[in-house]
């Protein structure tokens, strides 16, 4: 199975990324983390995304807060599937880090997830890992029809409830 790559632009963004650690390991995928900022650390952000593909990622999930280039300057530099998450900063809320992931030039595409949405970022990558891993595709199915009944359950209880009144 490929692996997905994680970079972070500081350590101050693990407490939103470790919730993407948690779901990948509940699904078995390999992955490999990293903090490289695209400002701080951009020669070793830029080497890692040029050599992902051929070290056997098979999407990145590229967590940064403010101004936050760097999904953008990983998606630059590959065409793996680069997935952003714009985390959530002290004085803009995460508005600042959603604006510069989301709004990349035509040709090098992010594909952006809510402010400090890891937990889709990491189902999106084993979705795209999905297209070759049947297993994966079984194991999200099972996921999907488990909160839909988890729901319907909350319904019922809901509609018990509102029968007494
Ligand atoms: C961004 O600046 C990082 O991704 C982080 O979200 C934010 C603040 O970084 P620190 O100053 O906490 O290292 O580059």
């Amino acid at each position: 199975m490929k692996k997905i790559g994680i970079v972070m632009g500081s350590a101050s963004d693990l407490p939103t990324v470790r919730k993407a650690f948690d779901v990948l390991k509940e699904y078995g995928v390999p992955f490999e983390a990293h903090i490289f900022s695209a400002h701080r650390t951009p020669e070793e952000a830029r080497d890692f995304a040029l050599g992902a593909r051929a070290a056997g990622f098979g999407a990145i999930i590229a967590a940064a807060g403010m101004a936050a280039h760097l999904a953008g300057a990983i998606a630059a530099n590959t065409t793996l599937p680069v997935i952003g998450i714009p985390c959530k900063s002290t004085n803009l809320d995460g508005m600042d880090a959603l604006l510069a992931t989301v709004q990349m030039p035509s040709g090098i595409p992010v594909a952006t997830v809510a402010i400090d949405g890891a937990k889709n970022a990491a189902l999106l990558a084993i979705q795209i890992l999905s297209l070759t891993e049947e297993e994966l595709a079984k194991k999200l199915d099972e996921a999907r029809r488990i909160a839909a009944a988890e729901i319907l359950k909350k319904d019922k209880e809901l509609a018990d409830e509102l029968a007494k009144l």
